[in-house]
């Protein structure tokens, strides 16, 4: 049975006996992408946990593959069988193509303090993007950062020109595919789950993602040669059902606002620091492992080639985009400046 079906059932036996429905304990879904331990599952368990020391409610929480991949547990949100969900924009740019603007390569600096600085106080991110989700009826709660994005190949890579016909997997979205096409790649869209196995058999040459889920996921095993472009930072999202947060009382919805603070300000301490510990592990756990930091003058090679996926960021978003992408570009600035 669906929860919220619950709830109104719950909540029509209290009006029944006079009861206010806030004293109900319901039980909430979350689902992530991520597997025990990973940022996302991180975030989900100190939201989990606020909620439950502050109130009657259970969370339950559905990591990757329990409830199915990315874009199902998206559907079941919006559908109103889960509470509660996070997607990275990864996946939902074809639904909301605003989102994409993380893919749009050398936007965010590498440095993680100003990245930190940047996602608590962005105007972009925490008061035009709940706007976004909400036409897609979901209750943005928070986004942040996971990482910085690492390139992981069958060989290293130090300019465009060597990533010719190189597979390279991206998430499902098209302004990841506009900026490996630009770095001289051929972008292969594929789902998480398709990920380890494509690069084991070859089917691709390589992928992106933060360190932590390359030791996490064990894709060193099958992509050894870590490359540090410095293009972006994986970003993900926690929002709710909309419907469903609208139907809760006030002190309901600011319990939920109070957890993902509480869980946002833990999951920022658990990443600093992340990228390194996960990378001296993949360096414990192999001997095959390269790794390769490009030059600011190869830097230079690719971040050349950004203004073109910028370009199509605006083509795929109109006027929604436009005013994202400045209002980004003026709150990067502001903490820049600080
Ligand atoms: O590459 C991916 O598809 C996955 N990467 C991360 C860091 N989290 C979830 C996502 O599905």
């Amino acid at each position: 049975m669906k929860s919220s079906t619950i709830f109104t059932r719950a909540a029509a036996g209290a009006l029944a006996l006079g009861l206010s429905t806030a004293a109900f304990a319901d039980t909430w879904r979350f689902a992530h992408e991520e597997f025990e331990g990973d940022v996302q599952d991180v975030f989900a368990y100190a939201f989990k946990e606020h909620i439950e020391a502050n109130s009657d409610h259970t969370l339950e929480v559905y990591r990757f593959g329990e409830l199915g991949e990315s874009d199902d547990i998206m559907e079941q949100a919006q559908s109103g069988i889960l509470e509660f969900v996070n997607q990275s924009p990864g996946f939902s740019g074809a639904w909301l193509p605003a989102a994409q603007i993380f893919f749009v390569p050398y936007l965010l600096p590498t440095d993680e303090e100003t990245v930190l600085n940047f996602f608590d106080e962005s105007v972009a991110i925490n008061e035009m993007f709940p706007d976004l989700y909400a036409e897609h009826g979901l209750e943005l709660l928070k986004m942040y950062p996971e990482g910085e994005m690492v390139v992981t190949a069958n060989e290293p890579v130090t300019s465009p020109a060597e990533f010719n016909n190189k597979k390279i997997r991206v998430m499902t979205n098209p302004l990841l595919s506009e900026t490996y096409n630009a770095f001289g790649a051929t972008p292969t869209p594929l789902p998480w789950g398709e990920v380890y196995g494509g690069l084991q058999t070859g089917i691709i040459d390589g992928q992106e993602n933060p360190i932590f889920w390359i030791e996490s996921g064990g894709l060193y095993e099958v992509s050894p040669n870590l490359i540090f472009t410095g293009h972006g930072w994986f970003t993900t999202a926690a929002m709710a059902n909309q419907d469903f947060f609208n139907s809760l009382s006030a002190d309901e919805q600011q319990l939920i606002r109070d957890a993902a603070d509480a869980a946002y300000a833990h999951t920022m301490e658990h990443i600093q620091g992340l990228a390194e510990e996960s990378l001296q592990k993949i360096l414990d756990s192999s001997d095959e492992v390269t790794v390769t930091r490009l030059t600011e003058e190869q830097i230079d090679a690719f971040r050349a080639r950004a203004p073109q996926v910028e370009e199509a960021y605006l083509e795929m978003t109109g006027e929604d985009g436009a005013m994202l992408l400045e209002q980004f570009k003026a709150d990067l600035e502001a903490v820049q400046a600080n």
